[in-house]
């Protein structure tokens, strides 16, 4: 096959334009969204193994919202759970950290909510069955209007022995 005289300038100004829409800068590595609604992509899914063979748990995970209106996460659910709450730490009267239960996490238009250790986390209640690192546990997150959207959190090493919410707390067990 023979480029003709009239396409190739075609494709140089195809290159061209790639090359126009390549970022000045390295952006950060994509993350794997591993479900999407209405815009709302979930990405680093995790949830750590239960601490000292309890049945409560903390999960974490990223929102990012790529539509044009905030999205609000109010509540989540599993099968192999009793229930799943959203917490945050927040500041008490006396400025100490406290684990708190939120109504919502709000997802900023073209923005991001990263649930992560020490801040937002979903607290899981009731574990039906133990889990140990590499098993998948389902969850169900519910946006504001009923809207749900179903995945898997691969279930990783708890580095701590503790959980959201522990500390200040003897963890011990005897
Ligand atoms: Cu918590």
């Amino acid at each position: 096959m023979t480029l003709s005289v009239r396409t190739l300038p075609l494709i140089l100004i195809a290159f061209a334009g790639l090359a126009a829409c390549e970022p000045a800068k390295t952006p950060p590595a994509p993350m794997l969204a591993v479900a999407t609604i209405d815009g709302v992509e979930i990405s680093e899914p995790r949830l750590r193994v239960p601490p000292n063979g309890r049945d409560v748990t903390a999960g974490y995970l990223t929102l990012t919202n790529s539509s044009n209106k905030p999205q609000k996460l109010v509540g989540a659910s599993s099968p192999r759970a009793e229930r799943i709450e959203l917490h945050a730490h927040l500041k008490g009267a006396d400025g100490m950290a406290q684990m708190r239960q939120v109504e919502q996490v709000e997802i900023p238009a073209k923005g991001t909510a990263v649930l992560a250790p020490g801040g937002l986390h979903l607290m899981v209640f009731g574990i039906k069955e133990p889990l140990k690192p590499g098993d998948s546990f389902t969850v169900e997150l519910t946006f504001e209007g009923n809207r749900k959207v179903g995945f898997a959190m691969p279930v990783v090493e708890n580095p701590t022995q503790e959980t959201e919410g522990d500390k200040g707390h003897s963890g011990h067990q005897h």
